[in-house]
């Protein structure tokens, strides 16, 4: 029994050994037919790789085997996307349908066939300027008042001099531009002009850029205050006349010689008329005045009269008066009463030059008296002063010439047995006998000195 179970296990295992080596043999009979198939598979897939458009990023294995042809290149073995690298700052990359033409669409602020052109000017970066774009950034140019690589900075005018104003203003700075305002006391625009402002009493003097208030016409600074300006013994020289109106003054210069705004100056009488001196007279100016040289055939200022001729005569009763030449008074006649005025008593049978003077111009002779007004305009009277006719105050003969109404000046006189004269104001005075009202001051009281007649 023993042996028969042996042998069945031997049986057993034997089958089982068969049954690998069917396997096996089985195995190795179709090997290469496995992997033929394996190969032929392989060779297979390969063949459908090869004929399928690589996508970007894909391997490919010759040019034109990538997907959309142009922006789709074989690079390297792999499929690159140009499109991608073709635009530039982030613009995108588009083809166009029909042609495979790649075209770029730009975002803002770019332009250009792949976006390549900036326009950095876009946002306005030049806050108080104009932007203009160079290569990769933009330059500013600042309007004035400005500064800085964006001209957002202020220029300071005031503090760095840059400022225009007027020497009296003040320089305030402002954005972008400055203030010029004119300081106190101080008006005008700030820039062209700052001047003075002047009180009422006072205007203002530009010299020079120098500005100053001064008082108004007629009114002088004493003090600080403007002042009335008057007349002062000072104010004329030389004899002119102050006058005044409303504070303005003037001088008066007439008769003086002189000119001028104080008759300060010296007139040159002989260059003002060349025929000043007559009969070949010989002028020579003087300050104040002048003389005529005459020559020896005539006397007189301006050598107008011949010696030994007469200029003025006139007659009374009695006696004669005459004046030659310049101004020499001569007398002669009857003479109990002194009325030749030489002195003394004695009757002149000729003329008797009376007294040293030559500045006579009119002689009138009375009753026994005479009177002579001179070139100064001065009366005299002498002779017969029985009722008062030589107008001193008193009856007492005179001799010689006396003047009359010391504080008066004469242009007429005549005389009789009262004498009546006019001024140089044309006034009439009369003095003397009244015994018929001759002196026509409406009575026959005689008077002993110069009486007005109205
Ligand atoms: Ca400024
Ligand atoms: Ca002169």
């Amino acid at each position: 029994m023993k042996n028969v179970n042996n042998y069945l296990k031997y049986k057993e295992i034997d089958v089982k050994v068969t049954r690998f080596y069917f396997i096996g043999v089985f195995m190795a009979r179709f090997y290469f037919l496995f992997v033929f198939i394996f190969v032929i598979f392989l060779s297979c897939s390969s063949e459908i790789e090869k004929s399928r458009l690589g996508e970007e990023g894909e391997e490919c294995f010759a040019n034109n085997v990538c997907k959309h042809g142009l922006n789709l290149q074989c690079i390297g073995g792999i499929c690159v996307d140009n499109c991608k690298k073709y635009c530039e700052n982030d613009g995108v990359c588009k083809v166009e349908n029909d042609s495979n033409n790649m075209f770029c669409e730009c975002r803002e602020g770019t332009s250009g066939e792949r976006c390549e052109i900036v326009d950095y000017c876009r946002e306005n970066p030049c806050k108080n300027g104009s932007c203009k774009n160079e290569n990769n950034h933009y330059v500013c140019t600042c309007e004035e008042g400005y500064k800085g690589d964006n001209c957002d900075i202020d220029v300071d005018e005031c503090y760095n001099d840059l400022d225009d104003c007027h020497r009296y203003a003040n320089c305030i700075n402002t954005t972008g531009s400055f203030i010029c305002n004119c300081k106190e006391g101080y008006s005008g625009d700030g820039k062209n002009q700052c001047i003075f402002i002047c009180d009422s009493e006072r205007h203002l003097v530009v010299n020079e850029g120098n500005n100053a208030c001064v008082c108004v016409e007629g009114y002088h600074d004493e003090d600080g205050s403007c002042i009335k300006n008057t007349c002062t013994a000072s104010t004329c020289l030389n004899g002119g006349v102050c006058m005044e109106e409303e504070g303005i003054i003037s001088c008066d210069c007439s008769n003086t010689g002189y000119k001028g705004n104080n008759c300060e100056i010296d007139i040159n009488e002989c260059q003002v008329n060349l025929n000043l001196c007559q009969n070949n007279g010989v002028c020579i100016n003087t300050d104040g005045s002048y003389t005529c040289e005459c020559e020896s055939k005539y006397e007189g200022k301006h050598c107008e009269k011949e010696k030994n001729r007469w200029y003025d005569i006139s007659t009374g009763r009695n006696h004669t008066c005459g004046i030659r030449g310049s101004g020499k008074l001569y007398c002669w006649g009857y003479n109990n009463y002194g009325e030749l005025g030489i002195g003394n008593t004695i009757i002149k049978y000729a003329p008797k030059r009376v007294g040293n003077n030559d500045n006579w111009k009119k002689v009138s002779i009375g009753v026994s008296v005479t009177c002579a007004i001179n070139t100064e305009n001065k009366l005299y009277c002498w002779g017969l002063n029985s009722n008062g006719q030589l107008g001193q105050g008193d009856n007492r003969n005179r001799k010689i010439p006396f003047e009359v109404g010391h504080n008066l000046k004469w242009k007429e006189v005549s005389a009789g047995q009262h004498i009546c004269a006019i001024n140089t104001d044309n006034k009439l005075y009369c003095w003397g006998y009244n015994g018929y009202g001759q002196l026509g001051t409406g009575d026959t009281s005689n008077r002993y000195i110069p009486t007005l007649v109205n």
